[in-house]
């Protein structure tokens, strides 16, 4: 065991390239599928949190002697108390592996880096990224810790799958450490323009930490785009890429011999990666289609929609927004819309409701604050204006909700509110459609979603164009039932068919192939 950076680091490092883990099957994510909670008595127990990913990777997990690597999401208790533990934890048949994480990795790493500088970053810039090098510096060194501990884990030959934004670098680390590894990477969030990328202070180590791995994959063919230009642009690597709108392996980079493609801080050339292929997809993630679309159906669920219209007092429509607290969810977007249509009288504050789930996130990072003000003032001045005694116009939970609470809210609900100003995939406009099996209801979806490229027949919007947006919202509430049909039975038909088990099945038989071993 070593500490995640530091003098000893490098020291170890080789030591630990000869040791070899026993899961052949190895998930590298920010977070575990479990959250480790503090009770009262300052003891703690383990929560689980089912996520889409972990549904759809379980069963596979479970075949292939797999094991989850990640951050259980509560401080280590002392920030030199940093060694990954060598003692997995065993939950419901899942081998898990913590990283710990010091306060101070939070808020540098966590907080600062993922979530204040590539966050906004990679979401078009909507607020302004900050580029902080110590923040860069502990993202770094905590990279490396999550590197360090799937080179333990991993057995030989293994195949380990390393997920989003938090841990770009980890690739590339963990090649240097395990060369007998298959490495595939996914990215759940944008990749965003080449322009915009270049703001980056430390462009060519990013761009160089993913191609470590054998297959980068991203939700949409313009990410994979984007990247293969970055590859060129920063590397001069060779690249090819196939024609746009084939789904998966989209292009190839091949790092040339020339390319320096040293791990950031090594010194030198790394023999070893020149030459390689490196396999670009896209690979549009989605849910348990099936496992929602059953629980919709149940009687429980259906009692609880018609009971949560009764509790609003019954009125003619509901609409709906289920999203993080985050400024990319375009929360105010939709609250200006239905402000400006209620002035405007063409909508009617007596018999209509917008229900918002805004689940807290990110709650100390300070854009996220600023947003929870400015919505809440949103909401009151809705309110104020439209509500009566008993009535208000605006529910706004700020709390999450039970998962069959939430489902019971998308039966209830005649439009779904998706407005996003960019958003990676959005899952909720999946679920939504996945819980209308009785053909019911409308989604306003954001053009600026990755869901948008397969949901053709929703109300799609420019989140920027409020004019359209409230004309969209008018149309779904008011659409005949016949179009309403007909809509929703073409959006479940593409929900069904891509489910997040064929979106996991196709990146890794794609990983599979684009390992050396096996196209030689
Ligand atoms: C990132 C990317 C990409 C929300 N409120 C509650 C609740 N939720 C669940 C939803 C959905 C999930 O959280 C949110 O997923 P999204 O995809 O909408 O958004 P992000 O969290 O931003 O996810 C995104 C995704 O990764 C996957 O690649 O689609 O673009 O940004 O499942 O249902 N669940 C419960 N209570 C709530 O109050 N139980």
């Amino acid at each position: 065991m070593s500490p995640g950076g530091g003098a000893n680091s490098q020291a170890s490092k080789s030591a630990k390239s000869e040791r070899y883990g026993d899961s052949d099957f190895v998930v590298v994510a920010n977070r575990l599928p479990v959250d480790l909670e503090r009770l009262p008595d300052g003891t703690t127990t383990w929560k689980r949190s089912p996520g889409g990913l972990v549904t759809a990777l379980e069963p596979l997990l479970r075949r292939r002697r797999g094991a989850w690597v990640g951050w259980a999401g509560l401080p280590s208790d002392r920030d030199d108390d940093l060694e990954v533990d060598d003692k997995p934890i065993v939950q419901d048949d899942l081998t898990l592996h913590q990283v710990p994480l010091s306060t101070e990795d939070i808020a540098q790493y966590y907080e600062g880096f993922s979530n204040a500088t590539l966050w906004p970053l990679y979401h078009d810039v909507i607020v302004k990224p900050i580029y902080h090098r110590e923040w860069w510096d502990r993202y770094v060194v905590v990279n490396r810790r999550f590197a360090e501990a799937a080179a333990r884990v991993a057995a030989r030959d293994g195949t380990v799958w390393v997920q989003d934004y938090q841990l770009q670098l980890v690739p590339q680390m963990l090649r240097t450490l395990r060369p007998d590894l298959t490495i595939g990477f996914f990215l759940h969030i944008p990749f965003p323009p080449v322009e915009l990328f270049m703001q980056m202070p430390w462009r060519t180590e990013i761009i160089e930490g993913l191609l470590g791995a054998d297959l980068v994959g991203f939700h949409l063919v313009g990410g994979a785009q984007n990247f293969l230009i970055l590859s060129r642009r920063l590397l001069g690597a060779n690249t090819s890429r196939g024609a746009v709108g084939v789904r998966s392996r989209f292009g190839e980079v091949q790092l040339a011999a020339t390319a320096s493609t040293a791990e950031p801080g090594a010194a030198g050339r790394r023999p070893d990666q020149e030459g390689r292929r490196v396999q670009v997809g896209a690979f549009p993630i989605s849910i348990d289609s099936r496992e929602l679309d059953h629980a919709a159906g149940s009687r429980s669920v259906k009692t609880r929609a018609r009971e949560i219209r009764a509790e609003l007092g019954n009125p003619r429509k509901i609409l709906l927004g289920v999203d993080r607290l985050d400024y990319t969810k375009g929360i105010d977007v939709r609250l200006k819309a239905l402000s400006e249509l209620l002035a405007e009288s063409r909508v009617k504050g007596d018999d209509t409701v917008l229900i918002q789930l805004a689940t807290p996130s990110r709650e100390r990072v300070e854009s996220y604050q600023i947003l929870r003000n400015d919505i809440e003032r949103q909401v009151g001045h809705i309110n104020g204006e439209y509500g009566e005694v008993g009535h208000p116009v605006v529910h706004y939970i700020h709390r999450p909700v039970p998962r069959n609470e939430l489902i019971a809210f998308f039966v209830a609900a005649d439009v779904m509110l998706v407005t996003p100003l960019r958003d990676g995939m959005n899952l909720v406009a999946k679920e939504y459609v996945a819980c209308r099996s009785d053909l019911g209801g409308a989604l306003v979806l954001s053009e600026f979603t990755g869901a948008a490229t397969e949901l053709k027949q929703a109300y799609l919007v420019n989140p920027h164009d409020l004019e359209g947006v409230k004309d969209s919202i008018e149309a779904a509430l008011n659409q005949p039932v016949e179009e309403g049909r007909r809509r929703m039975r073409a959006l479940r038909r593409q929900v069904l068919a891509h489910d997040v088990d064929r979106w996991a099945r196709s990146f890794l038989d794609a990983l599979a192939e684009a390992h050396p071993r096996n196209t030689k």
